[in-house]
């Protein structure tokens, strides 16, 4: 299987998370990709190449103009304004207060595009996340010109990123990107089938009334997980999209045998809706031991899984997304990949 990657993920690499009221070291941090790259290569799981460059448009078809500048340009700002720590938002625009205003301060800024507060902006951010999606068109390319499957092992993550809301490690939806890349390509429809741990609240918002890209999410309830607000059962999609959005929010200690059934159903609704192609929202935090998750899939598990994926014989492009154990990350994507292709 090909690999795309590029090193400017390294650009992303803030010193600050807000976690538990303590500022910490990242749990999103650069190296997770390199445990990823090396596990491939040790594997030898096929070629590795960088991305192609792409200009802003296909990023534009899921995201807001505005949004993007802000993620270019908040770190500058942030300085400008004399702050000598990381740029993390303070205030939001919550209930009760209107939300129509963009106001002019970076602080109010950050808040009115931040859907959670424990990612900071920092030096070299939206680089990085320019490069992850270009990784992402460039693998999405790769299957358009006739691969079967690829793998864009993309940091940072994109899945919690709205169009114009960035938080929980993501800027640009790659996934997202990816998937409008497809039909704009030609294909009727895409389905985007979500594994990470934590729900994809963005690639869901992004696609929730639309009938030609499909999303299926496997994820700890939102009741007892990040992001909290977004991923319950009941939401199933609104207008003509109703129907094509299927959550499959699971509790504290699922192990493979429940989260193995509910990916069996998620694969037999992406095979009745027959899509041209498939995105995998590739996250590998349901591990046993992963730091801020609470799933218990053990490292076999990921290659038993990768293997239904396999079956549905689809062309299919695996987008990382989340995954924390750093030492396993690596063995238990590649597994993912490895059970897909049968070996
Ligand atoms: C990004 B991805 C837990 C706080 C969780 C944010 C998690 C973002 C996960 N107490 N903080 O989906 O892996
Ligand atoms: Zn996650």
């Amino acid at each position: 299987m090909l690999t795309v990657y590029s090193e400017k993920h390294k650009l992303r690499d803030a010193k600050t998370e807000l976690y538990g009221g303590e500022l910490v070291a990242p749990f999103e941090c650069p190296a997770r990709a390199e445990y990823i790259l090396e596990r491939v290569q040790s594997e030898k799981l096929g070629e590795i190449v960088p991305p192609d460059d792409f200009t802003l448009d296909p990023i534009t078809r899921i995201h807001d103009s505005q949004f993007l500048h802000f993620i270019e340009n908040c770190w500058q700002a942030w300085q400008s304004s004399g702050y000598h720590g990381e740029a993390i938002p303070t205030v939001w625009p919550s209930r009760r207060m209107p939300q129509q205003r963009i106001p002019d301060h970076v602080e109010g800024k950050l808040g009115y595009y931040a859907l959670a507060g424990e990612t900071s902006i920092s030096n070299g951010t939206w680089e990085a996340a320019r490069a992850s999606a270009n990784v992402a068109l460039t693998a999405q390319s790769a299957i358009l010109n006739g691969a079967k499957e690829a793998f864009a092992l993309c940091r940072p993550p994109g899945h919690h990123a709205a169009s114009d809301m960035f938080g929980g490690y993501c800027f640009i939806n790659n996934a997202a990107v990816a998937a409008q890349a497809f039909i704009d390509q030609g294909a009727s429809r895409v389905s985007i089938l979500d594994v990470d741990f934590h729900h994809g609240n963005g690639t869901q918002a992004i696609f929730y009334d639309r009938a030609d890209v499909m999303f299926c999410s496997l994820h700890g309830d939102p009741n007892d997980a990040f992001p909290h607000f977004l991923g319950y059962a009941d939401e199933t999609g609104s207008g003509s999209g109703e129907g094509y959005n299927h959550n499959y929010p699971m509790g504290p200690g699922t192990g493979f045998k429940s989260w193995g059934s509910a990916l069996d159903d998620a694969c037999q609704k992406i095979r009745n809706y027959a899509p041209d192609a498939l995105v995998i929202s590739l996250g590998v935090d349901t591990f046993e031991n992963d730091p801020i998750s609470f799933f218990k899939l053990a490292s076999d598990d990921f290659k038993r899984y990768g293997a239904t994926i396999g079956g549905l014989n689809l062309p299919t492009l695996f987008i990382m997304e989340g995954g924390y154990a750093v030492e396993e990350i690596g063995i238990n994507a590649v597994n993912v990949l490895q059970g897909y292709e049968g070996i």
